[in-house]
């Protein structure tokens, strides 16, 4: 394949940009009054601005001529409709078949998926119904009151996020907790926190080999047994989520305590699976299908709008302009949304395992820089923390702001308070980014101080702000389970997009495999089984001080 940077698009990129790099956001908001209508983009009350970027009209034409270039259109229908796109694990990469609301088969190695899915959801929303109406009882004829999701990476992230995201509707009655850590501290501070005849433990894992994984879940099962004393009742607390029939039944899950999904389901991508078992039973089924729902829109906004309305594929381009050609490495998740605190780590991992990838789809260096840095907090805790880097640091950071415009608390009195005071600070910040405060500005305020004229001059320097710091701002009206699919899938396709700019495979994830692989090689050290100094000089003496020290 042809190199993307030899391309007359990518080229044409570049002139613009030594163009227009040191344009001010601030000139274009005069130049043109109507920017704001010209640069955001709406699907029902879900709108995304996208005016606050060091884009034009013309920096816009050349994003999308490029992505006409890599033909963007093709690859999402290859998605959509199960080729192998995954093409180092030769797999289909087919979650936006989890959520779809219409009967067309997709077909994968001859073999509809449709059905399955069907037929596991099916499962999961009679499962998670009789948890919530106590028809399943623990071993002591008991409702089971809480929920332990144990589970790492893809099989963890997301339905934390979510259940945290949907806590206002989620069922009162019912408490979740999330094990991921091998660190004993975290299985253990949660068990503190349950009773054995009332938990629910959800073994969630992809191939049900993941050490941490699998530590967590024999430790949870042998503390459960401390207290029930008989293997038989471990089919009453113990469900397990995973692809991998032979490994959980070895574990003693019964066939029919386990809920299936697919390879062609990425761990990253896999929350709209069985995977969202945990949501399923926390939120009510209902609201889990409200959330497929929301992502379908989504997808099929997606695969419909045309690439300058297209919104995951706008995000995405103005994405490359500023990794590719203005050279900012990071992007800042800052959700002004207490119950979104979990967003920044979930946007993380879908974004840097898809995308940290130097090798492109076919086997060769690959010739850009590819996936940012993902980082962030809710707001308004991070403007007391990191946004003084992000106003005045040497590094550049484009930054997503996510507020929903109605919260669902109310502090009688305060009515409405926090949510405005939250709302106006969302603004403030992204309004002060892309203007910053001139010399002149910084007098001005100063003057009123009582200081001296000297002391005035020596500070302004300090109290000064460039500006033209861009940001994306996306407001909803609620965060509800429809507007959090929404969200959710918007960032899958905006990393699908970026992935296919790069011409890389954002669907393995070869990196997290050798982590778990070079786990394994060292354990038997410092458990002392094994002897040999087989590593580097570093390494090994790290290993012999921690056996001399524990
Ligand atoms: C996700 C990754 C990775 C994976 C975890 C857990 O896309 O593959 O984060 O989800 O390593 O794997 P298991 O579900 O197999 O335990």
């Amino acid at each position: 394949m042809t190199k993307i940077t030899d391309s007359a698009e990518w080229k044409a990129l570049e002139k613009h940009y030594n163009e227009i790099k040191n344009t001010e956001m601030r000139d274009l908001f005069d130049d043109d009054k109507d920017r704001f209508n010209n640069f955001h983009l709406n699907l029902d009350d879900f709108l995304v601005d996208f005016s606050k970027n060091r884009i034009t009209k013309t920096t816009s034409k050349l994003l999308n001529d490029l992505a006409g270039k890599v033909k963007i259109d093709d690859w999402k229908k290859k998605q959509f409709s199960g080729e192998k796109i995954n093409n180092t694990e030769n797999r289909a990469v087919l979650h936006t078949a989890l959520r779809s609301q219409d009967e067309q088969p997709i077909i994968v190695d001859g073999l509809d998926v449709k059905p399955e899915i069907k037929k596991t959801l099916e499962q999961v929303k009679s499962f998670s119904e009789s948890i919530n109406n106590g028809t399943w009882k623990g071993y002591t004829g008991k409702k089971i009151n809480t929920i332990v999701n144990i589970g790492i990476g893809g099989s963890d992230l997301g339905p934390a996020m979510v259940c945290k995201a949907l806590k206002p509707y989620a069922h009162k009655d019912l408490n979740i907790h999330f094990v991921s850590n091998v660190d004993a501290a975290d299985l253990s501070l949660t068990l503190e926190q349950c009773d054995p005849e009332t938990t629910l433990f959800i073994v969630a894992s992809k191939t049900f080999t993941t050490q941490e994984t699998m530590t967590n879940a024999f430790s949870a099962r042998h503390w459960f047994l401390s207290h029930a004393k008989n293997n038989q009742e471990v089919a009453k607390h113990f469900v397990a989520v995973s692809t991998n029939l032979k490994k959980v039944e070895e574990f003693g899950i019964h066939e029919k305590n386990m809920f299936i999904f697919w390879d062609w389901v990425g761990g990253r991508y896999s929350l709209w699976s069985a995977i969202g078992l945990s949501i399923a039973i926390y939120l009510g089924f209902d609201n889990f299908k409200q959330l497929h729902h929301g992502a379908y829109e989504m997808d099929q906004h997606f695969l419909n709008a045309p690439i300058e309305k297209n919104i995951p594929v706008q995000l995405a381009l103005i994405g490359v302009w500023y990794i590719n050609f203005f050279k900012f490495n990071t992007q800042a998740i800052l959700p002004y949304d207490q119950g979104l605190s979990l967003l920044p780590s979930y946007l993380q991992q879908a974004d840097m395992e898809s995308n940290g990838k130097f090798i492109d789809r076919d086997g060769h260096r690959v010739c850009v820089e590819t996936g940012p840095v993902i980082w962030g907090e809710s707001g308004t805790n991070g403007q007391h923390a990191f946004y003084q880097l992000i106003h005045q640091g040497t590094q550049f950071v484009p930054c997503d702001f996510i507020m929903p415009i109605k919260s669902h608390y109310d502090l009688g009195e305060q009515k409405n308070t926090h949510h405005k005071i939250l709302m106006s600070n969302l603004i403030a910040q992204s309004q002060s980014l892309m203007m910053g405060k001139s010399i002149d500005e910084a007098r001005a305020e100063l003057l009123n101080t009582g200081l001296s004229d000297d002391e005035i001059e020596s500070l302004l320097p300090h109290c000064s702000f460039e500006g033209n710091r861009p940001s994306n701002t996306i407001l909803f009206e609620k965060l509800t389970p429809i507007n959090l699919g929404r969200l959710i899938a918007l960032y899958e396709h905006k990393i699908f997009v970026q992935g296919i700019i790069w011409n890389i495979n954002s669907f393995d994830q070869w990196g997290v495999e050798y982590g778990k692989q070079i786990a394994r090689l060292v354990l038997p050290k410092i458990k002392g089984e094994r002897t040999s100094s087989c590593f580097d000089g570093s390494t090994n003496n790290l290993i012999d001080y921690i056996k001399k020290n524990c």
